[in-house]
């Protein structure tokens, strides 16, 4: 084992259950092979995400109990501002109880239909949001960003030219340039520190703000440290306040690096944008200074925010990632590389290249692994992303991954060679796993609650 051994020890322990084979069997057909709907109590280990799922430390629990539920001026939200401040540098902090809030918050305020936000690649929640406004999502990464096997150090990176390009033939529509850090639907790729300067520059020449999408921010700057030329002496804090001083503001789920289970904020330069938004904050969230979050949640997020800057916990914590990552690797599993920060990406495309995308070849690996081995993981691809064009032609995404996310602070090694070894059998028999049809989709979002059949074999013979 290469990586460093977990650097902390386990002081409280939740049971898993072990659900037999009939069981999940009915369970994901009861699910209409949907895995959100399945109930968590009957999942081994648990990958669909590493959003809110993070074990909080002692310190956090302590902060807790320091909880001050003042309606105003919250002692926690003080610490909170400060904590944020000085890692991110943004002048104005707007609490929000999680990350697509502080999306829908910033988009509603700012932008209008017909409207482009560019962004290395959207998530999902941030997609839909710029699409509820009549505004349209533009994903600008780098090619090799869409190579799953290209191993690019910064997959992440937003090509500066496309940008360019796109801001001189639309930039009166381009209220703002959104950056995601780590870049999670490409297979949570860093950005480089170069790409940051590089999209800044251009953002300034147009005049148009950079905001970033702050999510993983701890994991993208240890990447910066390990692999970007200059930054081996540099403290993983020292980078991101670096980073982030070449933006206008963030939107961050604190879900993820916060390391806590709800929680979000938008942080900002503008004064003008910070009060709009304040105000629409106190209409749909809360007072500011606590944004649809008890003080207890302002201060394990506070805490969460240094904690995570931890360079012992960040190597842990990339290393088990990339453990993973190698355990399939070295067994002939098609995965995204180099593995991501928070994730192992499988690419089902070349995992099971005879079932096409649009008989959601992600989700038949997603369902196999349930089905088999208690593992919940999730699909990244046509289930999640295709959508009809404006002709009505269905568009499919490029990647078609199935993500194994791992939870901060929660799994061990262990279960990391229990799912390494799980998806190994599976991927040997391949050959046994059904193409899918959907019975059931809503029109936004529509992998939360989709429900779908697998085609029988008779079907496939017919169609072929
Ligand atoms: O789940 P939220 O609303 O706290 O955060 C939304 C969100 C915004 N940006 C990015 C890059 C995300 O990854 C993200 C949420 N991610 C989830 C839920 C995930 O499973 O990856």
């Amino acid at each position: 084992m290469r990586f460093p051994a977990e650097p902390f020890r386990i002081k409280v322990v939740e049971p898993l259950r072990r659900v037999s084979q009939e069981e999940r069997e009915r369970l994901i057909l009861e699910a209409g092979l949907n895995i959100f709907a399945v109930p968590a109590d009957s999942i081994y280990v648990d990958l669909l995400t590493d959003s809110g799922t993070s074990a909080m430390s002692d310190q956090q629990w302590a902060g807790m109990m320091l909880g001050d539920e003042s309606y105003a001026g919250s002692k926690n939200f003080y610490h909170f501002e400060k904590t944020v401040r000085e890692i991110f540098g943004f002048r104005h902090v707007i609490p929000t109880h999680q990350g697509r809030v502080a999306e829908n918050l910033l988009f509603s305020t700012i932008l209008k239909a017909g409207d482009v936000v560019p962004n290395n690649i959207h998530f999902d929640t941030t997609r839909a949001n710029v699409q509820h406004q009549g505004a349209e999502a533009v994903d600008l990464v780098i090619d090799e960003g869409l190579v799953p096997a290209s191993t690019h150090p910064f997959k992440g990176n937003l090509d500066p030219v496309k940008l360019d390009r796109l801001l001189t033939e639309k930039g009166a529509c381009v209220p703002m340039v959104m950056l995601t850090v780590t870049n999670n639907s490409g297979g949570g790729q860093p950005v480089s520190m170069a790409n940051v300067r590089a999209v800044r520059e251009v953002c300034t020449r147009h005049q148009v703000p950079l905001i970033f999408d702050a999510c993983r921010f701890a994991e993208n700057c240890f990447f910066i440290q390990q692999r970007e030329p200059g930054y081996a002496n540099h403290s993983v804090e020292s980078i991101a306040k670096e980073l982030f001083s070449f933006g206008d503001g963030c939107t961050m789920s604190a879900k993820k690096d916060g390391l806590v289970n709800i929680g979000g904020f938008l942080a900002l330069n503008d004064e003008d944008w910070a009060k709009r938004i304040t105000n629409l904050l106190i209409l749909i969230e809360g007072f500011p200074t606590y944004g649809g979050l008890a003080g207890r949640d302002l201060e394990a997020i506070a805490r969460g925010l240094k904690e995570v800057l931890n360079e012992d916990y960040l190597a842990f914590r990339i290393g088990q990632v990339a453990h993973l990552g190698e355990l399939l690797m070295n067994a002939g599993v098609p995965i995204v590389t180099p593995v991501g920060g928070h994730a192992v990406y499988v690419d089902a495309k070349r995992f099971l290249p005879d079932i096409p995308q649009s008989q959601f070849p992600g989700q038949a690996l997603v369902v196999a692994l349930y089905r088999d081995y208690g593992i919940r993981a999730v699909e990244v691809g046509s289930l999640m992303f295709a959508q009809p064009d404006a002709s009505g032609t269905v568009q499919y995404p490029q990647l078609e991954l199935v993500r194994l996310a791992v939870p901060r602070r929660v799994y061990t090694t262990e279960h990391m060679r229990y799912v390494a070894e799980s998806v190994i059998e599976v991927f040997e028999h391949r050959d046994r796993l059904k193409g899918l049809r959907l019975t059931y989709e809503a029109p936004v979002l529509r992998h939360f609650t989709a429900r779908l059949e697998e085609i029988a074999e008779t079907e496939v013979g017919a169609a072929r």
